[in-house]
């Protein structure tokens, strides 16, 4: 190894212990100290909406993988470019860890309930880092100032290697040795597994097949768990057991209330399916489900505290600090608003808000579906912003009607003869009366529905097809909601408030 390439591994190597010494300590001082989580979330929060925006179009539900590669690949260039000018008399390396370790330092205080203790793990991983670093370049290895050590002195530099690469696998094996030491520590599966769901009082109505149209592959009426999206800016999914949840109401209320979990006892048990939809759903995504929510009405919750009449916002906290801006009309009329804690039967998975979150039918998440909830305020649009608003995002936002075709996929070679088409369709709130399809630009023809279950849910639709004409077609829809209103046809992207346009589909029939 030449001795730029050995002072640039010694760089890497130091960053590794520095990283893997703070992520094992974490495990000792909690969830708050864990500066990769921290140092991560606040990348996510400093980042530019727009740019936001492009890495959950372009990465989906990857976008956090892609984040924490990128994070690490950037620590493992900073540390072997800046250690290649480490010296007696110009630390540049050292001083480089120092100010990674400072930067961990303020994210981690940046974070909701953090305290200063929770510095500690991050003071002490920068410290080794340092250590690991001067040790490497000092010349106790390599008899510095001599000779290019790997021409001249094959055994020192070999032993210089050696130690370099065994501190680069200390690093990484406490580091994820810590992950996982502090993912089993901090786990909730076990809380989760427990957990059997209340009884329900007053149930959805049954699912009749009939929502579900025959002789087209379709998404299954009802999403599983599994196979529901997930959005959320949680780098590392939250843990909240039920012991530990609390839901604090406060603000413009007569009397600030704060629920245990066990006190939603004696609340009447809803369940209701509501369809989800997120902002960032381009037309044509895959960003909705539709699952059957158990859960506590918002309405019966927030009565005890009586609300103040000049309210006009619920800003609704996640124990990681995420906010959401919702209309007081939205969580208190009769469309139910859900506290929920189980998710088609289940309690709600960890990564979708265990052990409790909001469902708010006809909003979109971003202002009104809150995971991991622990704090309502009673507040103003005037006064408050949900998270998403300062980064470009409507501070309101109603589910626009949309429409989706899922056969044919895009390309799809369809035969001569009779063909089945489908999608979904949705308007959560008024619910969706018609569809429509469009073949090549021709007149809008009446699709067929599937049974309408209810105005927060989507609505299946299929549509039967003679194909004659061979070669390419395209196929459009739209969808008409209770209130009459045609989906508009004029595209417009998701910022600032949801994506409209007509879903089109290029197909090829041979
Ligand atoms: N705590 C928390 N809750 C959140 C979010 C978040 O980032 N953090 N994202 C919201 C958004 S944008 C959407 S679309 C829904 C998605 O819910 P799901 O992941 O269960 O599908 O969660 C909402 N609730
Ligand atoms: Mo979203």
């Amino acid at each position: 190894m030449t001795a730029r390439g050995g002072k640039a591994m010694a760089g890497v190597a130091a960053a590794a212990v520095a990283l893997g010494v703070t992520q094992l300590l974490a495990v000792f001082f909690g969830p708050e100290a864990d500066a990769r989580t921290a140092v991560g979330s606040a990348v996510i929060d400093l980042t530019p909406g727009p740019v936001k925006e492009w890495a959950i179009q372009t990465f989906g539900t990857a976008d956090k993988l892609f984040l924490s590669i990128l994070v690490v690949a950037m620590i493992a260039a900073i540390a072997a470019v800046s250690a290649q000018y480490e010296s007696r008399r110009f630390p540049i390396g050292s001083a480089a860890i120092v100010l990674a370790g400072l930067a961990g330092c303020a994210a981690v205080l940046s974070r909701a309930g953090a305290n200063v203790a929770d510095i500690v793990p991050t003071v002490i991983g920068t410290v080794c880092g340092v250590a690991v670093l001067r040790l490497l370049t000092s010349g106790r290895f390599t008899d510095e100032p001599g000779p290019d050590p790997a021409t001249d002195a094959p055994d020192r530099g070999r032993r210089l290697s050696l130690v370099t690469l065994g501190f680069l696998g200390a690093g990484a094996l406490t580091g994820v040795g810590g992950a996982v030491l502090s993912r089993l520590t901090t786990s909730v599966a076990g809380d989760r597994n427990a957990f059997a769901l209340p009884k329900i009082d007053v149930a959805a109505p049954a699912v009749p097949p009939t929502v579900q149209p025959q002789g087209v592959a379709l998404p299954s009426f009802v999403t599983n768990n599994g196979d529901f999206y997930r959005i959320d800016t949680a780098l590392s999914v939250p843990q909240l057991s039920r012991a530990d949840w609390e839901l604090k109401i406060h603000g413009m209320v007569d009397r600030e209330i704060t629920y245990r979990f066990d006190d939603l006892e004696r609340f009447e048990v809803i369940e209701k399916l509501v369809t989800l939809t997120c902002v960032s759903n381009p037309v044509g995504g895959d960003l909705i489900g539709n699952a059957a929510w158990t859960g506590y009405r918002v309405r019966d919750l927030l009565a005890e505290a009586g609300i103040h009449a000049d309210a006009d916002m619920v800003l609704s906290t996640s124990i990681d600090g995420f906010t959401a801006g919702s209309p007081v009309e939205a969580l208190t009329d009769d469309r139910d608003s859900l506290l929920a804690v189980g998710m088609n039967g289940q309690p709600l998975p960890t990564e979708h808000g265990y052990p409790a979150r909001l469902v708010v039918p006809g909003l979109y998440g971003y202002v009104s579906a809150t995971k991991w909830v622990v704090d309502l305020e009673l507040t103003r649009f005037d006064r408050a912003q949900g998270y998403w608003t300062p980064l470009g995002w409507s501070a309101r936002g109603p589910i626009k009607t949309q429409s989706r075709i899922d056969v044919p996929r895009s390309g799809q070679e369809v035969a001569q003869g009779a063909v089945t088409f489908g999608g979904v369709a949705w308007a959560q709130n008024r619910g969706v009366r018609g569809v429509e399809v469009r073949i090549d630009e021709g007149d809008w023809q009446p699709a067929d529905l599937g049974a309408n279950y209810a105005d927060d849910t989507w609505r299946l639709w299929s549509f039967k097809w003679q194909a004659t004409k061979s070669g390419p077609h395209t196929i459009s829809v739209r969808a008409t909601d209770n209130t009459g209103a045609v989906q508009t046809g004029d595209n417009a992207g998701v910022i600032p408030d949801g994506a409209t346009g007509w879903h089109t589909v290029s197909f090829e029939v041979n």
